[in-house]
């Protein structure tokens, strides 16, 4: 957390000294310190202490005496007295996707832009159109990015929100007279994004163990407190609902509560037809209660299975249930190995050993070491000698741990060029055991060409995967704009995977479109795209996504065992 903090204070000094043009280097040296923090696996707490700040890649004395300041007294005052220089409205501005501090800069002093409404209402007028450094397709980037922003502004990534909702989970668990808490709500269903923490607990004392919550030192602001619910603001800015329900009906709570709103207004028709009712009390013949304990009892006496929360969007699922025929999701106890994981040879930050060794930890069979391949520059893409080094050190790597999990796979990430080649020659993609072929440029192409660059790819035979096939960034950039069942079709005809990239801001192919690949019979490999050990966990998002999108284990290429997944791999080179 107080990485995160330190790096944010970082990246707005950087912006700051950018936007009133002042010393370069220095602004830079702010940012590559902020980017430097974000990256990195220790807690600088504990790096302060023992004084191994400076080993920090891009922290040099300056920014190491700040750093040290920040955790004595949540302070870095030089910091405090450049970012009031820039108002906050404007500094803001610079987190819209394709608004940069030089843009805003100039939006100020030449456009008297002091704030949001300033701005749109320049876009909203044209008055920009024609003016000197902002074409035509700048401005509609803007505007893009705005859309962007707005609708990522009031949501959360559930990669954030969950790892905050457990902590927090926790802390009520340990409130006088709960007996029992759970999170509901879009968190509960794991979506990509929620816009609120929705808790549930049943307590013999709920008003005074909501009071206590209330008192918890992350509340910052108390919304609403009553004897049965309390809603507050915590650090961050999050919302959180919390909710106390007597035992009695929790199951029917639990589900109303889970929603989403359009699984539960379904599920009331459903329980009409049957002459029924059911609310967050329980389940209703007139006046008499049948039950509703339990979420499993609400589901049976509407004469349906019990529906995994994932499922819960109206998406079928309920049709599903009625005729038993709900998939068998896949779970994170399922996978065999991960398939896209980035070392220090290109933009990850963990060693090869060190990538192995956490793969070893989750107790994979097969683990795939891949790098970018040389046209992502900024991410260091491996040029064919240095891939040869990696060849090297790979097979090294192999008789140090011989005899141990998992099996190491030489891989790469190779960029699907604008024309649709390949960012490496055949002959080199026949040397590695995994080829991941992925979008990293000219993402504005036109529907037609991005179309023919994928199924460029795909027709390629070392192409397993199809790295996160839509490549966008949830609050950042839009997808690929591409025929999506034309694609389908030749991935599945071709015999190659789609990727769901588990990065929280990735989430690459989405859950829809993950439905729609799965009543196809498409193959995924879900993998975690790790640029660093720690994120190795975050195939549990791409899991959630798995889920969402009724996938089950069996068409999950990264759950197969080492020897079919091994056949399926030569396959696809040989066909
Ligand atoms: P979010 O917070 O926007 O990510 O989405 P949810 O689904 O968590 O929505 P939220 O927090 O407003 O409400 C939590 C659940 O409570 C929701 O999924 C279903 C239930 N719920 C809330 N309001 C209504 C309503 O007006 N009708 C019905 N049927 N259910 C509701
Ligand atoms: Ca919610
Ligand atoms: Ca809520
Ligand atoms: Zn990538």
């Amino acid at each position: 957390m107080i990485n995160e903090e330190i790096a944010n204070i970082f990246e707005r000094v950087g912006q700051t000294l950018e936007f009133r043009g002042k010393d370069r280097f220095r602004a830079l040296a702010y940012e590559r310190g902020a980017r430097s923090l974000r990256g990195l696996e220790g807690d600088l707490v504990s790096m302060a202490a023992k004084g191994t700040l400076e080993d920090i890649p891009g922290i040099g004395h300056d920014l190491r005496t700040m750093i040290e300041e920040y955790v004595r007294t949540h302070h870095i005052r030089r910091c405090e007295q450049e970012l009031r220089r820039v108002p906050a409205e404007l500094l803001v501005l610079m987190d819209i996707p394709g608004l940069g501090p030089k843009t805003v800069a100039l939006l100020h002093k030449k456009h008297h832009v002091k704030a949001f409404p300033d701005l749109k209402r320049l876009l909203d007028t044209d008055a920009l159109l024609g003016v000197r450094g902002f074409g035509e397709q700048k401005i509609s980037n803007i505007k893009r990015g705005i859309a962007l922003w707005q609708a990522s502004k009031q949501r959360m990534l559930l990669g954030e929100a969950l790892p905050r909702a457990e902590a927090l989970l926790e802390e009520i668990g340990k409130i006088k007279g709960v007996e029992r808490a759970d999170v509901a709500g879009s968190l509960r269903r794991r979506s990509e994004t929620v816009g609120d923490l929705d808790f549930l607990i049943i307590s013999r004392n709920s008003a005074r163990a909501l009071r206590e919550f209330s008192r918890l030192p992350t509340v910052k602001q108390i919304i609403a407190l009553g004897d049965t619910r309390a809603t507050v603001i915590i650090e961050g800015g999050i919302q959180v609902d919390v909710r106390a329900v007597p035992e009695r009906c929790y199951g029917a709570a639990l589900q109303y509560f889970t929603g989403s709103k359009d699984h539960n207004v379904h599920l009331r028709t459903i329980a009409l037809k049957r002459g029924l009712k059911i609310n967050e009390y329980g389940v209703f013949h007139g006046r008499k209660r049948l039950g509703g304990t339990t979420e499993a009892e609400c589901y049976r006496l509407l004469g349906l299975p019990i529906i995994p929360p994932e499922l819960r969007e109206d998406r079928g699922e309920i049709e599903a249930a009625l005729e038993h025929r709900l998939p068998d999701l896949v779970d994170r106890k399922d996978l065999g190995g991960d398939l896209h994981v980035h070392t220090d040879y290109s933009d990850g930050r963990s060693t090869l050993e060190e990538m192995v060794e956490g793969a070893a930890a989750l107790g994979y069979e097969y683990v795939a070491l891949i790098d970018h391949s040389p046209s992502a520059r900024v991410a260091h893409g491996l040029s064919e000698e240095r891939l040869e080094k990696k060849i090297e050190a790979i097979e090294r790597l192999r008789r140090q741990r011989h005899g141990h999990k998992p099996r190491i796979l030489m891989g790469a990430e190779v960029d699907i060029l604008s024309n649709g080649k390949l960012d490496y020659k055949d002959k080199t993609l026949a040397r590695l055991d995994v080829v991941v072929a992925s979008v990293h440029s000219a993402f504005r192409q036109s529907r037609d060409r991005m179309t023919g660059r994928l199924l460029d790819a795909v027709s390629n035979p070392y192409v397993q995967i199809i790295g996160h096939p839509t490549t966008r960034l949830i609050g950042g950039r839009e997808a690929i704009n591409f025929d999506f069942d034309q694609v389908l079709r030749a991935v599945i005809d071709a015999n190659v995977a789609f990727e769901i990239d588990s990065q929280p801001d990735r989430l690459d192919l989405t859950d829809t479109l993950v439905k729609a690949a799965n009543e196809a019979g498409a193959l995924f490999a879900i993998n975690s795209d790790a640029h660093s050990l720690s994120q190795l966990e975050y195939v549990r998002y791409g899991i959630f996504v798995a889920r969402r999108g009724w996938t089950e284990a069996g068409s999950v290429i990264n759950s197969w065992t080492w020897s079919k997944l091994s056949r399926w791999l030569e396959k696809r080179r040989s066909s």
